[in-house]
């Protein structure tokens, strides 16, 4: 089974790639599994090594997004695409606005080792 490190991995790292395409989120959105029984509606990509995105849970603390648990944001910017569906996409055919960013990442860890589990937003 997938645990939630590894669905973190396949969601939100592509390490070695960017998105100098502007069809790169259509195709990685398919490739990596998020336009299945529905299109995920947003979806970010971060384009630097596994070991620093998971250093990031030993990062600047902050409340997350729903205002209860506990988030990280990472101290360098990165390099991610944010991925959003477009307002005339219609599952099955999930179509994807591309952009590239230099960014904060602010993620969720849980686990021993504690790791990435949820990606929460950018600044
Ligand atoms: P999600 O199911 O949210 O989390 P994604 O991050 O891929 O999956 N968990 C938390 N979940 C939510 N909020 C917290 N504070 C959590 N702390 C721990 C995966 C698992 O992580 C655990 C839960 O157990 C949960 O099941 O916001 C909705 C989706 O949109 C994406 C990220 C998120 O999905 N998104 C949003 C981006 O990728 N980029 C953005 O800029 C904004």
């Amino acid at each position: 089974k997938e645990s939630q490190a590894m669905k973190f991995l396949r969601q939100h790292m592509d390490s070695d790639g960017s998105s100098s395409s502007p069809t790169y989120c259509n195709l990685m959105m398919q490739h990596r599994n998020m336009t299945q029984g529905w299109c995920k509606p947003v979806n970010t990509f971060v384009h630097e090594p596994v070991e620093d995105v998971q250093a990031v849970c030993f990062q600047k603390k902050i409340s997350c997004k729903d205002g209860q648990s506990i988030c990280y944001q990472s101290n360098a910017r990165m390099n991610i695409t944010d991925c959003r569906l477009t307002g005339n996409s219609k599952y099955p055919n999930c179509t994807y606005r591309t952009s590239q960013k230099e960014r904060h990442i602010i993620v969720a860890c849980e686990g021993n080792p504690y790791v990435p589990v949820h990606f929460d937003a950018s600044v």
